[in-house]
């Protein structure tokens, strides 16, 4: 199993309930290995100072958050050299346009432009493939706005072994089903997932967010103008997509299915109190774990170095068998 987040900024509730709970369930149940992504990180702007703390940041939250360095791998991207070198060959087998049809880089590069746009933006899920497939992956856990990245990873593998031989495993994406959390939503605009780069920081949880940030991000949270009574607290993301984020949330954090969990509520004031109890309540001992992280960062860099070693032993074969199919004189 193999994933990755990138450190753009701190991780957020959407991070977590879509990827990093599932991670710590599963590193139990197979060979896991995490990855905080800094590479993926330069596709946008941002300062380098920022982009080396928001690195140890996400690790130490990852470690905080119950992965355990004697379960999985944890370790960072740009310190197994093969993630970019992988790179080169894997977009000498992507095309033009299969990449150009992938969602995330158009709605990041009509951000900025296209024209001032960065070729690594382009190239993004080459690298993703590249991360996936060094590690000979069966599973890789991620929100549902992988899909399609993971999909293109597929047909890269699929095509590289039809034209130089058998070399890479094909993987399969695992993501929650609806209402599990895959999706969650910006509480300010419930129509666009929460993201670390959406600009404004009103309608998005940071995992730090000490607890009345937190209360007062959940009580403005949009929802409708629906009066309360038997049925207004329903869980229909078309018709009432604040609402039905809300009652995901909860669902998430407390088990259950959000259609059920709707049932017990008349309005969106408790609604909101429950959820953003729920939320403060998670948060509360991974904040604290987190805290001792944060005053001894020696301690998280040594477990990112072991985490990089291993990961380098599986890197270095697969890379090499690549190389070797594609027709590198061996050195
Ligand atoms: P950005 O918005 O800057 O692209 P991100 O917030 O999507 O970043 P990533 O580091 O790219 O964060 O993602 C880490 C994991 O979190 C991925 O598996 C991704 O699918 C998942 N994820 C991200 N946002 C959400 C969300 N709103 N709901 C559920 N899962 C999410
Ligand atoms: N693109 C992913 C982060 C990512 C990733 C990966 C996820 C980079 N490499 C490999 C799974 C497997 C994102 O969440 N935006």
């Amino acid at each position: 199993m193999f994933s990755g987040i990138q450190p753009t900024g701190t991780s957020h509730l959407g991070n977590y309930l879509g990827a990093l709970r599932w991670w710590v369930d599963f590193q139990d149940r197979y060979d896991a290995l995490y990855c905080v992504v800094d590479l993926h990180a330069l596709t946008i702007p941002g300062d380098p100072e920022e982009l080396s703390k928001a690195t140890l940041t996400t690790a130490s939250l990852l470690l905080a958050a119950g992965l355990d360095p004697s379960r999985c791998i944890l370790f960072v991207q740009s310190h197994v050299h093969q993630h970019a070198e992988l790179t080169w060959l894997l977009e000498c087998t992507a095309s033009m346009g299969e990449l150009n049809r992938m969602t995330q880089w158009k709605d990041k590069a009509a951000k900025g432009g296209e024209e001032s746009a960065r070729v690594g933006l382009f190239a993004y899920p080459v690298l993703m493939a590249a991360d996936i497939l060094l590690y000979d992956t069966d599973l890789v856990p991620v929100g549902d706005d992988q899909r399609q990245h993971l999909e293109l990873t597929r047909d890269l593998a699929q095509r590289w072994n039809t034209r130089y031989g058998d070399t890479f495993t094909i993987p399969n994406a695992v993501i929650a089903p609806a209402g599990g959390g895959a999706r969650i939503m910006d509480l300010q605009d419930p129509l666009r997932k929460m993201s670390k780069s959406s600009g404004s920081d009103a309608g998005i949880i940071y995992l730090l967010d000490d607890p009345d940030v937190i209360e007062r991000k959940v009580k403005r949270a949009v929802t409708d103008l629906d009066p309360p009574g038997p049925g207004a607290v329903r869980w229909d993301p078309d018709e009432k997509p604040g609402v039905s984020n809300l009652l995901e949330i909860l669902a998430a954090l407390r088990g259950g299915k959000p259609e059920e969990i709707a049932a017990g509520y008349e309005n969106y004031g408790k609604l909101k109190a429950d959820a953003a109890d729920a939320v403060i309540e998670m948060l509360r001992p991974l904040q604290e774990r987190y805290r001792e992280y944060a005053q001894d960062p020696g301690s998280v860099q040594a477990i990112l170095a072991d985490g990089a070693s291993r990961a380098s032993d599986i890197a270095s074969r697969t890379y090499e068998r690549a190389r070797s199919a594609i027709g590198l004189l061996p050195r």
